[in-house]
């Protein structure tokens, strides 16, 4: 039987959540790939796991609150043991990611650098032979200034386009703007992360590099584990 983008995201999800154990911290991604992993660690917490979770955004904690789920935050725990997470991108080789087509990808990196390990879970159409092929990297800027910091950004050849809500500015949850940079092939996205970080009114970036331990890919026919 072959599997469809959907069915690839939730055989993932259910693969992840089986790593899953009694008494750890889990970081909740954020994302549909996430939905499938939330319902499937609902129903291993209604078969008596105990886990306590931190979302990633109020989306993923209204899931946590239907699927019981019980959630915890960074004033309890400073360290989390597993986070699994969604991406829009991945280069399997080297397991560096494009993330925050959601927008979500601020509390997204923070969760997934306290984390001592984090899965990633795709369908097989987020795999790439080179990050920024098929989707433009979201970088989170400070909304004071915006026009200024895109100028810089345009000047540095990233062609950036401020997200928008019908005609108002896209602001995340943590009241910033997001932009999209049409960066093409990235060729050294360690780079670009760092050249990112040094502009000012950048908040971060959806450069994902050196945060994921394990890939899973949902496949037509298959569930494929990658490792580092
Ligand atoms: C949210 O900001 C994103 O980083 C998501 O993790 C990413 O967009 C994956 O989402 P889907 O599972 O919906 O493709």
């Amino acid at each position: 039987m072959m599997l469809n983008s959907e069915e690839q995201k939730r055989a993932a999800a259910i693969r992840a959540v089986t790593e899953a154990a009694n008494g750890m911290v889990l970081g909740l991604g954020s994302g549909t790939t996430m939905t499938f992993a939330m319902a499937a660690l609902g129903a291993r917490i209604a078969e008596g796991l105990r886990i306590v979770g931190i979302p990633t955004s109020e989306k993923t904690a209204a899931l946590a609150r239907q699927y019981s789920i019980p959630l915890t935050s960074f004033d309890a725990h400073r360290r989390i043991d597993l986070t699994i997470d969604g991406a829009d991108e991945v280069d399997p080789r080297s397991l560096n990611l494009i993330k925050g087509l959601g927008g979500a990808l601020l509390r997204e990196k923070i969760v997934a650098k306290a984390s001592e390990r984090m899965i990633v879970v795709v369908d097989e159409s987020k795999i790439v032979s080179c990050l920024g092929r098929r989707t433009p990297l979201p970088i989170e800027i400070v909304p004071f200034g915006w026009q200024a910091t895109c100028e810089r950004l345009q000047d540095m050849g990233y062609r950036p386009q401020l997200r928008r809500n019908s005609k108002a500015p896209f602001v995340t949850e943590n009241g910033n703007y997001i932009v999209d940079c049409a960066m093409g092939r990235m060729a050294d996205p360690a780079a670009i992360a760092a050249q990112l970080a040094g502009i000012t009114g950048v908040v971060e970036s959806g450069l994902f590099i050196g945060l994921a331990s394990t890939i899973i890919v949902g496949r037509q026919d298959s569930v494929e584990v990658i490792k580092k």
